[in-house]
């Protein structure tokens, strides 16, 4: 058949710092290619609707897969549904991916026709099975799939992350993927699902809190296939197993693998498995994301972080030593008043670190959907991007987003603009030689992009697609919240001591 996959625009955040490939989309391309169908990918991060619009007619795809791992997506996808439906009329639309997958329902009605099925859980499984039966019939028999007339088994994981690999060669702008001074940048999968049990957090329940590491030679080959000389980890968590992440590192140099890397994890491992992150700093690592979330122990208590404030900034010096380059992740709770904003902007400047912040935002699929007592204030999935207030504020709105763009303005006068520039004037010069210009192009954008006026603006937008309401829920059991519910070779081994079972 063919198959065409689309994923939507970039969001807020993804303006300035950072763009990257779709790597899920990729892998659920990759495995349709191995059943024999013909794919064709577009990434409307990276091009245009009239792009989209041009594949469609020329392609005349027979199916059309949408990747919705974000929630603030879906109405972008929907629309584009319908026109696709307009131009081809008896073409397959289905949506997949990790947000819609805890909405399913809701969005099959939303869309009144216009999309055909949801596929919950991971791609890679289903999609052959999807596109046989849109051909030869017995669509409800697929795992993880739902329609408008009820849904088909449970979804199935994958027993290996090793295979198929991501069809990157499909994707036509890869000069576009950047974070940061890593431009262009690639990204892989080391392991897949996170054992922690974040309330704010989705990416536990998804994966049914399963954990699963692709074998250090295949992870290796894959590195060394990468043309980029800059790559995302895209794990939740690194090197959460200080064995897996040796093993990588040791195959990774058998193969002479020379890249930068950029990398996401916790402050607990980073103590617990220094060893692995310097053996992996002598290899190319230079940037991570650390996800401190609070400053105190009440809001680490409160995100079930099962971390201490000491843990966070012994992390940091840590890091420091190791010469890697930190973003520090803070959660802005819209409670929030002047003076606690005051009191993260002393920090964000008394750090050397990019400090960027997100707004506490109850997500479907996450414990505090289910738990947080305040009301909604919007269900307008656009908002739902966590850089928007949507539970209300203690400051008033638009006092509230001016206190936090000064505060997030802390990371443009730190780290953007001319001084970045002058610093960062050898990585930039290489870059513009080889004609790479995203890094240069975010150093200037902030302004344009963080704006107290822009974010309220936001809330006034006619509304045409909602999120459901929260059903409150006791979640006492915590399985209830799963998309995948049986994990494929779940090994306590597999569990850091700290993380309790919760089950
Ligand atoms: C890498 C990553 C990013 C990258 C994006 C890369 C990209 N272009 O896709 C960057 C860093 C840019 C990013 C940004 C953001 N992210 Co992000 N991100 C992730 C992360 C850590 C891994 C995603 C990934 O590549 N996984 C590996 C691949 C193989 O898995 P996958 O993408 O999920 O794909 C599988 C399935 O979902 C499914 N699938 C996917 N697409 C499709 C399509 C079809 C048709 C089908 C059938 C199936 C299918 O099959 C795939 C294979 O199994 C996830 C957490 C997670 N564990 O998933 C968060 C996560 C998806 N991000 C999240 C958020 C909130 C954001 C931001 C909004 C954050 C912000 N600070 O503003 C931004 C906005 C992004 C945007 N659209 O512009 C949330 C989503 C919450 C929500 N409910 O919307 C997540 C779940 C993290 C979390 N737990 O909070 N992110
Ligand atoms: S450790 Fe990170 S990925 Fe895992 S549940 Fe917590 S926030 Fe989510």
């Amino acid at each position: 058949m063919r198959l065409l996959l689309v994923h939507p625009s970039a969001l807020m955040y993804s303006e300035i710092f950072l763009r990257l490939e779709p790597l899920g989309l990729e892998r659920v391309a990759a495995a349709a290619r191995d059943a024999g169908h013909e794919v064709r990918v577009v990434d409307l991060q990276v091009r245009r609707h009239q792009d989209l619009r041009r594949t469609v007619a020329s392609f005349v795809p027979e199916a059309v897969g949408f990747s919705l791992n974000y929630l603030a997506n879906i109405p972008e996808a929907i629309d584009l549904a319908r026109r696709i439906k307009q131009a081809v009329p008896g073409c397959f639309v289905f949506f997949g991916g990790h947000s819609v997958s805890f909405v399913s329902g809701d969005v099959l009605e939303q869309a009144e026709g216009a999309v055909d099925a949801v596929i919950r859980g991971e791609g890679e499984p289903a999609v052959a099975p999807l596109l046989e039966a849109v051909r030869d019939g017995g669509i409800e028999g697929v795992p993880g799939i739902i329609t408008r007339a009820g849904h088909g088994p449970a979804p199935t994981m994958l027993h290996s992350i090793d295979s198929p690999r991501p069809a990157r060669d499909l994707m036509s702008h890869r000069r576009s993927y950047f974070i940061g001074e890593l431009d262009p940048c690639a990204s892989i999968e080391f392991t897949r699902g996170c054992p922690w049990d974040c309330s704010f957090c989705s990416a536990w329940t998804f994966y049914g809190r399963s954990y699963r590491k692709a074998s250090p030679e295949a992870a290796a080959e894959e590195l060394a296939s990468i043309r980029e000389p800059n790559v995302f980890i895209v794990d939740d968590v690194a090197f959460i197993r200080p064995e897996h992440g040796d093993a990588i590192a040791h195959e990774v140099e058998r193969r002479r693998v020379r890249k930068q890397y950029y990398l996401e994890t916790r402050s607990d491992v980073l103590l617990r498995n220094t060893e692995v992150f310097d053996r992996w700093t002598r290899l190319g690592l230079r940037y991570m994301f650390l996800g401190m979330e609070a400053i105190d122990a009440e809001g680490l208590d409160l995100y079930r972080k099962r971390v201490s404030p000491d843990d966070n900034f012994r992390a940091l010096e840590t890091a420091r030593k190791l010469g890697i380059d930190v973003a520090i992740n803070l959660i802005v709770d819209p409670a929030w008043d002047a003076e606690r904003f005051r009191i993260i902007r002393e920090f964000a400047l008394s750090v050397p670190e990019i400090v960027h912040l997100t707004v506490m935002t109850p997500y479907p699929g996450t414990e505090i959907w289910h738990t947080e007592a305040r009301r909604l204030t919007t269900r307008d999935y656009r908002l739902f991007d966590i850089q928007h207030a949507v539970v209300p504020t203690t400051l008033p709105l638009d006092e509230f987003y001016r206190e936090l763009v000064r505060t997030q303005a802390v990371i443009n006068r730190k780290h953007l603009g001319w001084r970045t520039a002058f610093g960062a004037a050898q990585v930039l010069g290489r870059n513009l030689l080889r004609g790479q210009t995203n890094f240069a192009r975010m150093l200037w954008k902030f302004n344009q992009v963080y704006n107290p006026a822009r974010q309220l603006a936001d809330h006034h937008r006619s509304v045409r697609y909602e999120l459901p309401l929260p059903r409150h829920l006791d979640v006492g059991d915590r399985r209830r919240l799963y998309v995948h519910t049986k994990p494929a070779a779940r090994s306590r081994a597999d569990r850091p001591k700290d993380v309790d079972s919760g089950e």
